[in-house]
Parts: structure tokens; sequence; C-alpha cells
């Protein structure tokens, strides 16, 4: 039995196309991947603004939290709870060259009017935070945007969104780079530098991906560290990625077990979902997967996660003090590769 609660986005059961070639698995509706994500032990599902509201673009208010509502219903037949919405600020003709650090005053107005709208439907399903992956928020071209207008964009438009709303909390999703080829808004640094200069620190906090933090160089573990260490850990996307090439999100622990053990144990020492945080998995199955095999990284990343926190019970923190006091960390380190291994 695990301690955490597990989460997870209808986005990580997808039809496998890619930016070089087509659909390789049919669509699957919303309501299957609920029953199967149900089924699969996940307690909560995570949405970007228009996995709720397909067509919110063309609805008013009323119509969009009359829609979620719906939406919350399908949830609850399921036992399932939402964890955050995101708006999804990266598919439309105004975010073409970003949303909230856009040039043109319409596409700012249009980011913010999504990401207002994503608190309206985070309070019909009662999501308590949104979560801002910056995907367009930078350059292609590095003259094109001055980062420290953009910045200070970012921060504004937090603020309205603080102001909107006197409970929802904002979680920032940093990325270093893809789509963009430099973000300016690219580790959980930024994200706490971000945080303290909004109006309200106290609801402004950051989502670790895995993978972001190895495309920027950066360790996992440390980077959730630092983000634990302002008690601003709202959500993680755990997930692996083989070094430095196009974001993979492939199952957690798959490249490199010995970064996924030290993530689950920095999470499991510092009790990450004592106060209602989800375990988030952003996982993608490999464009070679069949149809019947769509829901196999979901599997094989929980699996993981869940021996590696059996790995982690294991741990004989006393031993591994008393080497560290030593400095004999040759030993410290085998220690853990023996546990990994499965040698006593
Ligand atoms: C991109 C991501 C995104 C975000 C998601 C929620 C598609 O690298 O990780 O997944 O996590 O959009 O904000
Ligand atoms: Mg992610």
């Amino acid at each position: 039995m695990s301690k955490f609660k597990f989460s997870v986005g209808p986005w990580n059961v997808h039809t496998g196309a890619d930016s070089y070639g087509p659909e390789t698995r049919k669509p699957v509706d919303l309501e299957t991947k609920f029953a199967k994500f149900a089924e699969l032990g996940f307690s909560a599902v995570q949405f970007h603004d228009d996995d709720a509201v397909p067509d919110m673009n063309n609805m008013t208010v009323e119509e969009i939290k009359e829609y979620a509502r719906g939406v919350k219903k399908l949830l609850d037949k399921y036992g399932l709870a939402a964890e955050f919405v995101a708006p999804r600020l990266w598919m439309d003709p105004h975010t073409v060259d970003g949303g909230f650090m856009s040039r043109k005053k319409e596409d700012r107005d249009f980011a913010l009017w999504r990401a207002l709208r994503s608190i309206d439907i985070a309070n019909e399903l009662g999501a308590k935070f949104l979560v801002l992956w910056l995907a367009r928020e930078g350059t292609l071209c590095a003259e094109s945007l001055d980062p420290a207008w953009a910045t200070k964009q970012l921060v504004e438009a937090i603020n309205e969104m603080l102001r909107y709303d006197s409970k929802i909390r904002v979680a920032i999703e940093p990325k270093p780079n893809e789509p963009v080829d430099r973000s300016v808004c690219g580790t959980m640094g930024h994200v706490m530098a971000v945080s303290a200069a909004t109006i309200d620190p106290s609801r402004v906090g950051g989502n670790l991906e895995s993978a972001h933090a190895v495309l920027a160089g950066l360790d996992p573990t440390n980077e959730i560290g630092f983000a634990l260490a302002f008690d601003k850990l709202y959500t993680v996307h755990l997930n692996d990625q083989n070094g430095l090439k196009f974001d993979q999100d492939k199952s957690f622990g798959v490249e490199n077990l010995r970064s996924a053990f030290n993530q689950v144990r920095i999470l499991s020492k510092y009790n990450y979902g004592s106060k209602g945080e989800y375990v988030g998995l952003d996982v993608k199955a490999m464009r070679t997967t069949s149809d019947e095999d769509g829901y196999e990284h979901l599997k094989n990343s929980l699996a993981i996660f869940k021996a590696l926190e059996a790995k982690v019970e294991k741990y004989d923190e006393e031993y591994a003090n008393k080497l560290i006091a030593q400095r004999k960390y040759e030993q410290l380190e085998m220690y853990v590769l023996n546990l990994l291994m499965g040698i006593e």
C-alpha cells in the first residue's frame, strides 16, 4: 500500500501522433479514461481548461461553468477528484508568440481570459489550484522579447488571477525550452522568485516535472527539495528523460532509477501529500505502443514508484548518517546501488 495518492491527466493517454507522423492509436473518450484511471488506482485527474470544456472559446462564462458541472458529475461517478486546471495557452492563434508575454495586448487579454475561466472551471470541479506551463512564453528569436519586461508581465498576470479569486493558488510548471528555444521562467529558482514578487507569495508555488529539470541540466530531486524548502511544492509531474533532447515524458524511473529513488525519498522524507498533494505522473506512451497497451506506461510508472517506496522504507538512515559523518561517500554510494540492485 502506498502512502501517496496519485493523479494523471487525460493527455497522458494519447494517440501517438508527433511532429513527424500521424496517430498510431485510436482516440479514447474522457469517460473511458476516467474509468481506467480509477481502475488503475489513481485518485485524481489533472485538466487543461479545454480537456474539461472543449469548446470554451465559443462559450459564455455561464455556459462554461454549466459544462464543467457535467464533468464534475462524471468524476464523481468514478470516485475521482480534480487536482488542478491548466489553461492550454499554446494551441490558439492568439498564443502563437506567447500568451501572458505576447507583445500584443489583445493576445495577453485572451491569455488572461483563459486563465480566469480556468479558475471558474477549477471551482466547479473542486480543484484547488491552477498550473501554468508557460509553453510559448519565451523566444524562438533571441532579440524578439525583452526578458525583464516579459517577467513583469507574468507577475502581473498572476496578480490578476490572485485578485480574481481570493482562495485560488497558482503553480508554475517550469521548463527551460521546447517548444520555445529560450524560456523566460525555466527552473524552480525562477518560479520561487516570481512567487516572491506577486501580491500573495503564499498562493504561488511550483509543479516540478522530472524531465523538465533534466532538460535544464538540473537534478529533479534538488529542484523538488528547493521548492519544499519554501513550502511551495504544490504538485509534481514525475516522469523520466534520457538527457538533452526532445521532451520524452518517459515512464517514471525507466532511464535513471537512482534519480527516481531519490525523488521518491525526498517526497517521503518531507511528508509530501500530508496537505492533500498528489503525486502526479506526466508520462507518455511510446509511439510504437498498440491500442491495447495504451495504459502500460501508467501501470509501469505506478509500479516503479511503489517499488521505490519500498526501497525508501528499507533505506537505513542511521547507517547512511554514520557514513556521511565519516565522509565515506564511496561506501554510501555502493550502499544505495546495492539497495537498488537487491543485493543485501
Ligand atoms: C509539457 C508538459 C505539459 C504540462 C501540462 C499541464 C502536456 O512539457 O509537461 O504536458 O504538464 O500542459 O500544464
Ligand atoms: Mg508536465
